[in-house]
């Protein structure tokens, strides 16, 4: 009987084998301090190991989205393109943990199900999905925000006589959509990456789209040798740039409110920008997330585009976001996605007014109208922040479990810890800039604070830390007060955890920017944790 055995032994137990988990055996092994990780797949790479869908690629550029903690490594890989693909990151990934001989404290094909503080042993005891127990004294949920992949509750999902893909999910052996009929649900990110590509394969392809969202064109292509030099020469102070930074992306964010300048002015400035390509439209004026007035600009100015670009007006008018801010919902970049719907056997279905009602054997159901389909694929999304996270149950002080304590939306100190939760770290938890930001620098942040927290612990000969009540409260209404500074509460996005029937709605991450965010857990740190109690 597993519960009858002595549970395995280790000072810290990392959750996930993403870019975070990765980061954090190798800092955790320099440190000394003796570590191993569960992951649920069967190589590295989290994110990337799993949404391997036709033209997954990165919207932060490369030069960027990658770890700048090592001159070495960051001086020996070579990226192919401006933004790289999936495949190229799922290669980086499995680089950096031979590179850094990771692999074998990861146990793969494992995934944990439950951890429970136990107080009088100060100790997590983590139990997993193939039997293991382990006692750990640190845990640290590396688990990522976006892999709770998520199905609509449609009914006739299980019926449905093809093959049913999701993004979030997709089979390693690849897809060939050569001369099928292709249904795909969603219009976020994943779907505007993919619909270009299927679309080049399939027969016929059917958009269901509920909600139409703003994209900008990557404008992505090789990588050239200057470019990559221009960062390879001066990496360190680029990185240290870029983490002072709102989203620690360095490029140029304008210190100017859009209706400071003429009409002309403004649109020169998002010309500018369009033809740049890449998020960095966002950064077009200083105030876009801030005033509706100065957002409305340049919504304007991409549903114009988007009218330009898309042969058939009715076809355009669908495609047109309407409903929130741009830049609200995460700005979608893409290759051709709004010209994608000028080919002849592309179809867009809007489902706003008439959702799909059904999946039947044949295909989908919406408005009344039924579209036979070969394939669908679920372009859906996450339960995103704090799914992975509840699909543990996790119990903490006197077995208070984290889906009570998180009953009314994820409260957190700073995204790292949750008070009733000793010795349990989140890697980009809800409460930090995470998702707003380029994860990899965010991740790296993090890290570095836990690893700098379990030092500063050694030091005391102290066993346990944990965030004090009022410091959470303190942090959860800061969170919520700069949120609603913003624009950002007015879409009914992920972000609010909107898109999960009966999620509390709250806005998730911190909107204060990576660089004011580091600088206050440097701050603490430097101030000897005040809000933090060792025991
Ligand atoms: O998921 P999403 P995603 N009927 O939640 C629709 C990151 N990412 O996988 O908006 C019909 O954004 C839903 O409609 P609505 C990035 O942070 C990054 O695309 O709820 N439609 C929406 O259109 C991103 O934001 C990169 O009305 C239904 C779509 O499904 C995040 O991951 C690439 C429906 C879900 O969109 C998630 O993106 C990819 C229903 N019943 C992802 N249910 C890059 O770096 C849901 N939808 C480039």
């Amino acid at each position: 009987m597993a519960g009858n055995t002595e549970p395995e032994r280790i000072e810290a137990l990392v959750i996930g084998a993403g870019f975070a988990g990765l980061y954090l055996l190798h800092k955790l092994r320099g440190l000394g301090i003796p570590a191993m990780a569960l992951e649920a797949g069967d190589g590295v790479g989290g994110t990337w190991y799993w949404n391997r869908y036709p033209g997954a690629r990165c919207d932060v550029e490369s030069m960027q989205y990658s770890f700048g903690f090592s001159e070495e490594l960051q001086q020996a890989w070579n990226w192919s393109e401006r933004f790289a693909a999936q495949p190229e990151i799922l290669r980086y990934a499995n680089h950096v943990a031979d590179r850094l001989d990771l692999r074998r404290d990861i146990s793969f094909k494992t995934r944990a199900v439950a951890a429970a503080w136990d107080a009088a042993a100060a100790r997590w005891l983590v139990e997993t999905d193939t039997g293991r127990r382990i006692s750990a004294r640190h845990l640290i949920l590396a688990t990522g925000c976006l892999s709770a992949a998520r199905l609509p509750d449609i009914p006739g999902i299980a019926d449905f006589a093809g093959r049913i893909y999701h993004t979030g999910q997709w089979p390693h052996e690849g897809v060939d959509f050569t001369g099928q009929r292709v249904a795909i649900i969603g219009t976020g990110s994943s779907a505007i990456q993919a619909i270009p590509v299927i679309a080049q394969q399939a027969a016929q392809l059917t958009v269901f789209q509920r909600t139409p969202n703003f994209s900008i064109p990557s404008r992505n292509g090789p990588m050239t040798e200057d470019y990559a030099e221009s960062w390879k020469r001066d990496y360190p102070a680029k990185r240290a740039a870029a983490r002072r930074m709102r989203t620690g992306i360095l490029y140029n964010l304008s210190q100017t409110p859009a209706m400071s300048v003429s009409e002309a002015e403004r649109r020169a400035e998002y010309e500018r920008r369009w033809a740049a390509g890449g998020t960095a439209f966002m950064a077009a004026f200083s105030d876009l997330l801030t005033n509706r007035e100065a957002n409305d600009t340049a919504a304007d100015f991409v549903r114009e585009k988007i009218r330009g670009l898309v042969h058939d007006p009715e076809v355009a008018e669908i495609l047109l976001p309407r409903n929130h801010p741009i830049g609200t919902k995460r700005i979608c970049v893409d290759t051709a996605y709004y010209e994608t719907f000028n080919l002849p056997h592309v179809k867009l279905v809007d489902v706003r007014n008439h959702p799909i009602t059904r999946i039947t054997p044949e295909g989908v159901e919406a408005g009344g109208a039924a579209h036979a389909v070969d394939c669908i694929v679920f372009a859906t999304g996450f339960d995103a922040m704090t799914g992975t996270i509840l699909a543990i149950d996790i119990r903490g002080r006197d077995g208070v479990a984290m889906r009570e304590a998180w009953a009314d939306g994820p409260r957190t100190h700073l995204g790292l810890m949750v008070a009733g939760f000793p010795n349990l770290f989140l890697i980009t938890g809800p409460g930090s800039p995470s998702v707003l930001s380029n994860m990899i620098v965010s991740i790296e942040q993090h890290v570095d604070w836990v690893c700098d927290a379990l030092a500063h612990l050694g030091r005391q000969g102290q066993g346990v830390m944990e965030t004090t009540l009022k410091a959470q409260e303190d942090w959860v209404a800061h969170v919520n007060e700069v949120a609603h500074r913003t624009l950002y509460p007015q879409a009914n996005s992920w972000y609010m955890g909107a898109n999960i029937p009966g999620k509390p709605q709250l806005f998730m991450p911190y909107v204060g920017g990576v660089g004011t965010y580091r600088q206050i857990c440097d701050d603490i740190a430097a101030q000897g944790y005040p809000g933090f109690a060792f025991t």
